[in-house]
């Protein structure tokens, strides 16, 4: 069994899909970002960083992994799914999956950040982020001609970039004249442990409005003090008073 600590996040739902596609047994504990609940001590004694998602695998000793391309690579390890065999093969999903940890994902993070939450618009900055979203978008569509994935079998790799491009109308980034990456887009939405996966957890923001979520993630953003509810979810003590975060949440 696998204890999932998550939020309604592409960061999130990589390891919600993967878990699903692998149909291994996993119980989910939801956090609320916006309470902090990320920032508590009993959070960061399992993940250092203080932000979603984290794992702990109970068959294992409760041995804890954070990072989320930590991981898939783990989950995958685990199972001997969703990887490829080969040393190049493998290389090649690994090279894949850190394209989208260290770009898709930080880049889109960023267009969300100055395109939705801050309450200053600064077009710099926008445009910046924007635009090297979309040049990434370009490199998998260009890796994603004549393939269906991008290291021909279905792996990782598509799980953490696809849970983030996904995502490109709420960062404002086009997909257009990206067949390849359109068709893939279709083709991994289609998969029902992907559309099973997307759903977790029962999210504080799912049928919340556009505009709710916005609202919600700003405050996130810029409201970082005091928590409007006594923690209650999670594991261990929940501390009664929650500490200001040394630095402000990322929401996505
Ligand atoms: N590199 C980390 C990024 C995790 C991350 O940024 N998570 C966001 C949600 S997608 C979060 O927890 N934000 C809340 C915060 O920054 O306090 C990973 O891939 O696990």
């Amino acid at each position: 069994m696998i204890t999932l600590y998550t939020a309604a996040t592409p960061n999130g739902w990589k390891v919600s899909v993967a878990l699903e596609e692998l149909s291994l047994q996993y119980d989910v504990r939801a956090l609320s970002l916006k309470r902090l609940d990320q920032k508590q001590d009993w959070y960061q004694a399992l993940n250092p960083n203080g932000r979603i998602p984290t794992i702990v695998d109970r068959s294992a000793g409760d041995f804890a992994v954070f990072e989320s391309g930590a991981i898939l690579v783990y989950l995958a390890e685990k199972t001997g799914r969703l990887m490829r065999e080969t040393p190049k093969d493998r290389s090649q999903v690994l090279q894949w999956l850190m394209f989208q940890m260290a770009g898709v994902g930080p880049m889109m993070g960023q267009a969300n950040v100055f395109y939705r939450y801050t309450p200053e618009q600064i077009p710099y900055a926008i445009a910046r982020y924007q635009n090297e979203s979309r040049r990434l978008f370009e490199v998998l569509d260009r890796r994603l001609e004549k393939r269906e994935y991008l290291v021909d079998e279905y792996s990782i790799a598509d799980i953490a970039n696809w849970c983030w491009v996904q995502t490109y109308p709420w960062s404002g980034v086009s997909i257009e004249g990206l067949s390849n990456l359109e068709a893939w887009l279709a083709r991994i939405r289609e998969r029902p442990a992907v559309e099973r996966g997307i759903a977790v957890p029962a999210p504080e923001n799912m049928g919340l409005t556009a505009e709710q979520f916005a609202e919600s993630a700003r405050k996130i953003l810029v409201d970082t003090s005091v928590p409007e509810e006594p923690t209650t979810e999670g594991e261990g003590e929940a501390p009664t008073e929650i500490g200001a975060p040394v630095s402000t949440p990322d929401p996505v």
